[in-house]
C-alpha cells in the first residue's frame, strides 16, 4: 500500500534487519529484499531515510532536502566520457548514445518539485535534459511499441513507462539537476526525471531504454508501488487532469 502524498507510510511488516553501512550511506542487501513482501518498498525507504538522519527534513523549516537512495547498495561512478545510453528494442534505428550525444540534443529546463512516495518533497528543483520524446523520435518507434523498460548501471533498479507517459512534456533524460551536473549520489551523469510521478519512477544511473510491446513493471512496482505513479494517486494509465 502506498500512503497519500504528504503522509508517511506506516510500516506494518517487520523491516529486514540486514543493514550495511557504507560511509554515511546505509542500504539493505538484496537478500533481504527478496524475502520481503509488498510493503517492502515503503519499508526500505522509511528505514534508509531514518538511517540518514534526514527523515524529518520535510517538517523542518528550510529542511527540505533529498534523501539518497540506492536499492542495490551501490553508487556507480560513471565518468561522462565513459557514459553510454543504449536505446534498443522495437525501434527503427537502435542507438548507443554518449554523454556528448545527449548534450548535443535540444535541452529543456524544468523547475519542479521532487516527491518521494514516503512523504518528503523537495520544492523548486532545477532540472535540465533531453525530452524523452525527442530520443524516441530520434530512434523511431516500430509498430507494436507500447512501453519503455529502463535499466540502471546499478544492475538492480528497473523502471517502466507507457509510450504515452514517456512523451509527456515534463519527462526528461536529465543531465543536470540542482543547477549542476548530476552527482553520483543523485544518479549522475544521467538519470530519468518523470515530473508528474513519484520519485521512484526517476531511475538513477540510467543505462538502457528498451522499447517493448507490453509494460514491464519495474523494481519498485514489483515491491508494491503503483506502475502508474501519478503524484495525485490516480491509477489511470493516461495522465490524470493536471498531471
Ligand atoms: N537506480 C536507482 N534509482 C532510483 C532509486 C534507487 O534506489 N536506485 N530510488 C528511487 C526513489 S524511491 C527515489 S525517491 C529517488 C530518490 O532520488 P535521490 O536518491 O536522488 O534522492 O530515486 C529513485 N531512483
Ligand atoms: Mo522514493
Amino acid at each position: 500500500m502506498v500512503a497519500p502524498e504528504g503522509s508517511t507510510v506506516p510500516v506494518k511488516r517487520a523491516i529486514p534487519e540486514k543493514t550495511v553501512h557504507v560511509g554515511r550511506r546505509v542500504f539493505l542487501g538484496m537478500v533481504a529484499l527478496g524475502a520481503a513482501g509488498t510493503a517492502f518498498g515503503a519499508a526500505v525507504q522509511s528505514r534508509v531515510g531514518r538511517a540518514l538522519g534526514s527523515g524529518l527534513g520535510s517538517f523542518l523549516p528550510g529542511g527540505d532536502r533529498f534523501q539518497i537512495y540506492s536499492v542495490s547498495g551501490t553508487f556507480p561512478e560513471i565518468a561522462p566520457s565513459a557514459y553510454r545510453l543504449s536505446v534498443s528494442g522495437l525501434v527503427e534505428r537502435p542507438a548507443t548514445l554518449t554523454f556528448a550525444d545527449l548534450e548535443a540534443m535540444p535541452h529543456v529546463r524544468l523547475v519542479k518539485p521532487f516527491h518521494c512516495v514516503t512523504g518528503w518533497i523537495v520544492p523548486g528543483v532545477h532540472w535540465e535534459g533531453v525530452l524523452l520524446s525527442h530520443i524516441l523520435d530520434t530512434v523511431g518507434l516500430r509498430p507494436g511499441a507500447v512501453a519503455l523498460a529502463f535499466d540502471s548501471y546499478d544492475r538492480v533498479d528497473t523502471e517502466s513507462l507507457t509510450i504515452e507517459q514517456a512523451r509527456l512534456p515534463d519527462v526528461i533524460v536529465a543531465t543536470r539537476m540542482l543547477g549542476a551536473p548530476i552527482t553520483t549520489d543523485h544518479g549522475g551523469p544521467v538519470r530519468l526525471y518523470v515530473a508528474p510521478m513519484f520519485g521512484y519512477k526517476s531511475i538513477k544511473w540510467l543505462s538502457a531504454i528498451r522499447v517493448v510491446d507490453a509494460v514491464e513493471p519495474g523494481f519498485w512496482e514489483e515491491n508494491g508501488y503503483p506502475v502508474n505513479g501519478w503524484l495525485n494517486g490516480s491509477t489511470a494509465t493516461a495522465p490524470p487532469p493536471g498531471a
